[in-house]
């Protein structure tokens, strides 16, 4: 899943992709690079982000996704936890919702049963304002999956279709470190779940903490983590960087494929 920012402030790419015609050209360079999904977002989610009107999530979304829609032949998904921006976003064109809050924001869960389209839940302690001031677990794994596990549920009770749900521990959102590391190293554990698992670790601070590297020079960290989460499981990574992912995956595929044929 390639990722592409359509805000001014994202904490990753400086808000480079914020105009229709960047926008553009980012995409379909993603989708030359071998991106399966494109994620679209107009609403940053960093450590300490603020809050984005509807009208301005809409305003930055719904023209990039119907250019896209035009100039891609690739799946392009939502990256939003606002009802009415999935409503139109899917209208424009979109057929994932990627929703950090896990479908509990007002009338979201509505609006993901009745469009039918793909959704990710994701994991989050705290909201992203204030959510890395003091993150507590018994047991971060154990109660990551727990979450998953329940929103899956309400989610399918509700009418989403089992095969429609995709999960992700949601990496960085309201996890010191260390506890980013034992997610990533126990990551195994959410395929209890029986879900498809997407995890996004793409120049993550804790990356930026492991190697000492700035946002702009964590590539080599980012592909690990990539190939770690993959050969832990993952069945789709969220990154930036897709050329350089693409053919770390390949060689983690190669050997993953060996090990099931055993
Ligand atoms: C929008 N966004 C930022 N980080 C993310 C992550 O780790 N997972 C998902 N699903 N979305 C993310």
């Amino acid at each position: 899943m390639g990722i592409l920012n359509v805000t001014p402030d994202s904490f990753s790419d400086g808000g480079r992709f914020a105009g229709l015609d960047a926008a553009r050209r980012h995409a379909e360079q993603l989708a030359e690079d071998g991106a399966a999904i494109i994620d679209i977002g107009g609403e940053s989610t960093r450590p300490g982000a603020a809050d984005v009107s509807e009208s301005q999530e809409l305003d930055r979304v719904i023209p990039v996704i119907e250019a896209l829609r035009e100039s891609i032949d690739l799946p392009i998904s939502i990256d939003t936890s606002k009802a009415t921006v999935m409503r139109e976003a899917v209208a424009a064109g979109a057929t994932m919702i990627n929703d950090v809050l896990a479908l509990q924001e007002a009338d979201a869960l509505q609006a993901a049963v009745g469009l039918g389209v793909t959704v990710c839940l994701m994991h989050m302690q705290g909201r992203p304002r204030t959510m890395q001031a003091d993150p507590q677990y018994d047991d971060v794994t154990l109660d990551v999956t727990a979450f998953l596990g329940d929103r899956a549920a309400e989610c399918i009770e509700a009418g989403i279709a089992r095969e429609l749900i995709i999960i992700d521990p949601g990496f960085g959102f309201g996890k010191t470190h260390a506890q980013n590391v034992e997610l990533l190293a126990n990551l195994r554990q959410l395929q209890t779940l029986g879900l498809p698992v997407l995890v996004g670790l793409s120049r993550k601070s804790t990356l930026g903490e492991l190697t000492g590297r700035d946002v702009d020079d964590r590539l080599p960290g980012s592909i690990a983590a990539a190939v770690v989460a993959v050969m832990h499981g993952a069945q789709i990574v969220r990154v930036h960087d897709v050329r350089e992912t693409v053919d770390a995956l390949k060689v983690a595929s190669a050997v993953l494929s060996i090990g099931k044929k055993k």
